[in-house]
């Protein structure tokens, strides 16, 4: 995984942000933008590249290639810094506020001299905003919502960057002389949607090379704590790490005892105390005499507590104790399970890899069929046009059985289609009649009320083309709350229609989230774990995908992209007239 790709991509997306802050011309900060979106999305590291080769990136001029050489050599870019100089850095913190945006934070800045946070609360709550041209109450209200979401994703950070910065860790320790065993623990271990803070865990006899290794980490900023058992330091991304080195014959009590949830080991605690016995992260002992029982693998301490093995994801205390004393825990939906990939994109619209780069990518990750949705009409931006998708859809018939596995990956020609503010989608009946599915989405008018917002999705549903809801909620993890719909009636309706609930894996959505999961399944909903990629590199996210959708506790039955093609075609085709 190339770090310092997302690197420059932040960089150019605050250089792009900047442009705006500062009335610059919106086509050059669109520019940025989109060149940060590529860099992104790119899969060759661009530490390693010169001009040259950074200009084969698509939306990567001249001038942005000498940026990123630029960067790489003095390890800051000057046209970017001279921007920064000319806004106080709290005016440009306001812009990561949810719902504000640049033009705002510049208007508060230039109108109220807003600087912070805590000025911009304090000037809401004296209703001083309202005045400005461009504002109201009710944008006093969202952005007032924007700062709470702020502060409730306080210093958490995405899956992706929890896992990619422990993938690191664990690799260095595991390689570090007497170490035994290592893995991540905590709330990355259960694939929580955010990570508060990495818990790694190692055995050995000897902690001191171990601890020596993790103080001297490229990316350890600074060392919290510095102990035999524990080790805390913060990194350069702000993400701290705990280490715990416990003995080998420990190993599988600890690991227990740090995947946690807090909820979950209470639970395990009060059944260990029940069977007479005391559960610590150094093993199950005899309460009375204090004798060790077992320590050394998770299997054995759940079993000594008459339970199976519980799989991370369900460690929530969620009833999955209560259910795994019954015997019934859910056989979870995992990774090798998928078959095929229901929404992604292509470069005919947003996406940043051609067709046949896109389809070459699913096929090396072993899929039996893939679908290519790109975006419909309605969403202007895009410039699609009848003429371009029928265009797509033959190439994607000629591309069809020609890769994959015996070249058997099976091509589905779809649309992503944007649900209007009425529960209207892009095209007529006749045309949609030609796709294989349709995922069908909300990309705007989030504000909608309640009422309107619930009709809206379940007219989408009622709608016999629609097979999928992509990313049902829209939320925006840290940075945009989900629309405000009646969820029990659209997954009513889902289930009444055949219409599946999409659980977007991309790390920024993991939309449906768990809980909306559980509550839909419980309406009988099928789901569609799919990557949304843009890119050929977001095909992998579908970890993130699957690992929610195991703490919504689905199994392969639950998943329709699990299925075999032709089980696929038959939910595809249900509601639809026949041909
Ligand atoms: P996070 O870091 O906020 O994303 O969430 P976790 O679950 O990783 O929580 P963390 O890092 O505070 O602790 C890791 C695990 O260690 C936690 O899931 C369970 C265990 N643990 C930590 N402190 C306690 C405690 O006071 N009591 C119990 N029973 N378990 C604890
Ligand atoms: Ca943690
Ligand atoms: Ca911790
Ligand atoms: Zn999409």
């Amino acid at each position: 995984m190339a770090r310092s790709n997302d690197e420059v991509a932040a960089l150019f997306q605050e250089y792009a942000d900047l442009i705006s802050i500062t009335g610059g011309d919106a086509f050059r900060a669109r520019v940025y933008e989109k060149a940060a979106r590529a860099i992104g999305g790119h899969h060759a590291d661009v530490a390693g590249l010169d001009v040259k080769g950074l200009q084969e990136i698509p939306n990567v001029g001249r001038s942005i290639a000498e940026k990123i050489t630029e960067y790489f050599r003095t390890g800051s870019v000057a046209a970017v810094e001279e921007l920064r100089a000319r806004i106080p850095a709290g005016v440009r913190r306001l812009t990561a506020i949810p719902t504000l945006g640049p033009k705002k934070a510049l208007v508060l800045y230039e109108e109220l001299g807003i600087s912070s946070v805590e000025e911009l609360t304090e000037a809401i709550q004296g209703e001083r905003l309202r005045d400005l041209k461009g504002f109201g109450p009710k944008t006093e209200q969202n952005i007032l919502h924007g700062i709470e979401l702020l502060r409730s994703a306080g210093d958490r950070v995405l899956l992706d960057v929890a896992l990619d910065l422990a993938t690191d860790i664990v690799a260095v320790l595991s390689g570090t002389a007497g170490c035994g065993r290592c893995a991540y623990a905590g709330s990355l271990r259960r694939v929580k949607e955010t990570i508060g803070d990495l818990d790694v865990l190692a055995a050995a006899d000897d902690s001191g090379p171990l601890m020596k290794a993790f103080t001297e980490l490229p990316y350890a900023d600074e060392v919290i704590a510095h102990g035999t058992t524990k080790t805390s330091i913060r990194t350069t991304k702000g993400l701290s790490v705990d280490l715990r080195v416990v003995p080998p014959d420990s190993w599988g009590a600890a690991l227990q005892y740090f995947t946690g949830s807090k909820a979950h080991n209470i639970r395990t605690r009060e059944r260990a105390v029940h069977h007479k016995l005391k559960l610590s992260e150094y093993g199950l002992f005899d309460a009375e005499s204090g004798e060790k029982i077992v320590s050394e693998t998770e299997e054995e301490v759940y079993a000594r507590l008459g339970l199976p093995w519980i799989p991370p994801t369900l460690r929530e205390d969620r009833g999955e104790i209560e259910a795994g004393l019954r015997g019934e825990l859910p056989d979870l939906v995992t990774e090798a399970d998928l078959r095929g990939d229901l929404h992604t994109h292509t470069d005919l619209t947003d996406g940043l890899a051609p067709l046949q780069e896109m389809v070459a990518a699913a096929a090396e990750r072993g899929y039996a069929y893939y679908a290519i949705t790109d975006h419909g009409p309605d969403m202007a931006m895009q410039r699609m046009t009848d003429e371009r998708m029928l265009a797509q859809r033959e190439r994607v018939r000629e591309l069809d059985g020609t890769y994959g596995k015996g070249r058997g990956m099976r091509l589905l020609h779809g649309a992503e289609l944007n649900i209007g503010p009425d529960g209207d989608v892009d095209w007529p009946a006749e045309f949609l009649a030609g796709f294989d599915l349709c995922v069908a989405s909300v990309h705007s008018h989030f504000t909608q009320d309640r009422a309107a917002m619930t009709r809206r999705l379940v007219r989408a549903c009622e709608n016999p083309y629609v097979d999928i809801i992509g990313h049902p909620t829209t939320r925006l993890i840290g940075r945009r709350p989900g629309i405000d719909a009646d969820l029990d009636a659209v997954f009513a309706a889902c289930a009444r229609t055949g219409t599946a609930l999409e659980i977007n894996a991309h790390p920024d959505r993991l939309d449906l989230r768990d809980e909306d999961i559980l509550r839909a399944k419980r309406h009988g909903v099928k789901f569609a774990v799919n990557s949304d990629a843009h890119s050929t590199l977001h095909l992998a996210n579908m970890r993130y995908g699957i690992g929610t959708a195991q703490r919504g506790w689905l199994t392969g039955d639950d998943v329709i992209n699990t299925w075999p093609l032709t089980r696929l075609r038959r939910f595809l085709r249900q509601g639809r007239p026949a041909r």
